[in-house]
């Protein structure tokens, strides 16, 4: 396996509205990142991904962009943009941005042109068609609730949209699109960004026809997911883009791939460098989700879970180059998902659990900002409390059809909502956490008073230091980043854990992800391993063990020379 910079690194993705607010205003901005670079660098983390901060009236808080190469003025000026880069780079960190170009915002200047007359230069940067029968083109619904067509009454066209009517879809298919997103990509990157996460680029390319598709379960209209997901051309445009802009510099490159199997992920991340560096695959994420997408209080099976990731760890090796998460700004905290966040000891030991079971895998780790606090799901009393387009406009459909209960999908929302993720950063015990000294823009949840970064920073054995232990791991274990994995105890309903080897060497992950304990024999390979981590003070490893509740640590040893 070839070795790269972005193979042995760690990511932190900074969602930028709710990190750390510096001028009052109750939002995040960029000179609050600036402010905490110092915090990252003590956590050890080699990459800041900051998620979108463009011009944007930010109805999808930012995936909804009206000018590409500006700052919003809620986050500060390119000029904030430009010393926060700086700083990153003084300190030795690198930055990724989000690049959004499947949609743009309905209020983009292109947007503007193109739907003010057939006859524009701009027409075909979207995708327009005729209605059918009084309807529209076809029953696709979109990834926000509703149909995925919105006619335009200026030119009598429908345009498509897979996420709200105001993020018109981008039509790759244009040639002149394509070069409009290469300027801006190279005009980031003489900036000096060092790489790009880019947003849903799986979607790019659409199957031309366009037909309907099978009902989705639950709901009132059709699947898109086949004539738009992985489509006929999304290779080819990624190999344009690879050989007109990324080639052409030293980036990381994720990209976020819903829908993604393990033959295609093969394509979009191969080690051939023709495409992207990596990409994220959502099929963990979507293992608790059923019959009304993820809109259940289901938690996910662990031994579906374990047979998963193993698949994605045996599928890539020498092939392709994995992500790992847990978190990001789409998914509710894992600790209050797989985790246990019912008392304080059980939600530090759980998160350390979960971040060791992942950190020990092969792929590039992401950290979501506050998960390396055990930051839990909010507190989110009414349906006031929530601010999230997804899930105001689920809670609409699937009450308003009568599917759901209203009471039923407040407690969905409560565990599954984008929103949980959102609520701002913990920093302190104080008032808003430390993250304003205005209102902020969602409530910060009230369990900040005991979890926050000042008191996780100093306590020695909190989920920070943790964290910490496991990023300096990989940096300085090379089997962390490049061994082969193989899973043990595949049917354990209790235990998740695998081995690592590299040429003299090997490691063991042990997790118990329960509540319960469990028995487990060391592998006799082990005996008398170096302990490298573990997430109670006291584990001692031998050979018939009972481990604790989500009691979990790793062990390295080097081979015996024959
Ligand atoms: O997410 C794409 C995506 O697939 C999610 O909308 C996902 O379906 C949902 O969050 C699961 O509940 C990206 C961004 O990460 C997200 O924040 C944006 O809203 C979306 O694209 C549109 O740009």
């Amino acid at each position: 396996m070839k070795k790269a910079w972005w193979k042995q690194c760690v990511v932190y993705q900074v969602y930028p509205r709710s990190f750390q607010d510096f001028n009052g205003d109750g939002v995040g901005d960029l000179p609050g990142v600036t402010a905490r670079l110092d915090y990252l660098q003590q956590l050890g983390v080699d990459v800041l991904w900051l998620s979108p901060f463009y011009q944007s009236p930010g109805r999808d808080n930012g995936y909804d962009i009206s000018d590409y190469r500006a700052v919003d003025p809620l986050f500060g000026t390119l000029a904030d943009f430009d010393e926060m880069l700086r700083q990153i780079h003084r300190r030795g960190m690198k930055l990724v941005i989000d690049l959004v170009v499947n949609h743009t915002s309905d209020q983009h200047p292109w947007f503007q042109a193109s739907r003010s007359s057939r006859e524009s230069p701009y027409r075909d940067y979207y995708i327009w068609r005729d209605g059918v029968d009084g309807g529209p083109p076809n029953n696709w619904g979109g990834n926000f609730s509703g149909s995925c067509w919105t006619l335009d009454e200026t030119t009598g066209q429908y345009y498509l949209h897979t996420f709200g009517p105001f993020q018109p879809e981008l039509n790759w298919a244009n040639p002149r699109v394509r070069q409009e997103v290469y300027d801006m990509m190279r005009w980031w990157c003489e900036r000096g960004v060092d790489g790009f996460r880019m947003d849903v680029i799986s979607y790019i390319s659409k199957t031309p026809e366009m037909p309907d598709g099978a009902k989705k379960p639950g709901s009132d209209y059709g699947d898109f997911a086949p004539y738009v997901i992985n489509g006929p051309r999304v290779h080819e445009y990624l190999r344009e883009m690879n050989r007109q802009v990324l080639s052409r510099y030293d980036l990381l490159t994720v990209g976020e791939c819903g829908g993604l199997t393990v033959e295609q992920a093969c394509r979009y991340a191969n080690e051939d460098g023709s495409e992207l560096s990596m990409a994220f695959q959502f099929e963990h994420m979507d293992l608790d989700g059923g019959e009304s997408f993820k809109w259940n209080l289901r938690r996910i099976d662990l031994i579906a879970l374990k047979k998963l990731l193993t698949k994605w760890q045996k599928g890539l090796e020498g092939k392709a180059w994995n992500s790992l998460y847990w978190c990001n700004h789409d998914q509710p905290r894992i600790v209050s998902r797989l985790g246990d966040d019912s008392t304080d000891a059980l939600r530090e030991r759980s998160a350390k659990a979960l971040a060791l079971c992942l950190h020990m895998m092969q792929g590039t780790p992401y950290v979501y900002q506050g998960e390396e606090l055990g930051m839990t799901n909010g507190r989110f009393d009414s349906l006031a409390d929530f601010r999230d387009v997804e899930s105001l406009n689920a809670y609409r459909e699937l009450t308003g059809s009568g599917r759901v209960a209203p009471e039923d999908m407040l407690a969905y929302l409560r565990y599954k909502s984008r929103d949980n993720a959102r609520t701002p950063m913990q920093w302190t015990a104080g008032p808003n956490a430390g993250f304003t000294s205005g209102e902020p823009w969602i409530g910060v949840n009230p369990n900040h008073r005991t979890v926050n970064a000042e008191d996780e920073v100093r306590r020695p054995d909190s989920v920070f230091r943790f964290y910490q232990d496991l990023i300096r791991l990989r940096h300085e274990h090379e089997i962390i980043v490049y061994g082969s994995y193989e899973l043990l105890l595949p049917e354990d309903p209790q235990i998740f854990a695998y081995t690592r080897a590299l040429e003299g060497e090997r490691l063991l992950a042990v997790c118990n992800l329960s509540g319960r304990e469990a028995a487990f024999r060391l592998p006799e390979a082990f005996a008398g391993g170096e302990l490298l981590l573990a997430d109670m003070d006291d584990t001692a490893p031998a050979q018939e063990m009972v481990l604790r509740p989500w009691e979990a640590f790793a062990i390295w040893k080097e081979n015996e020379k024959p």
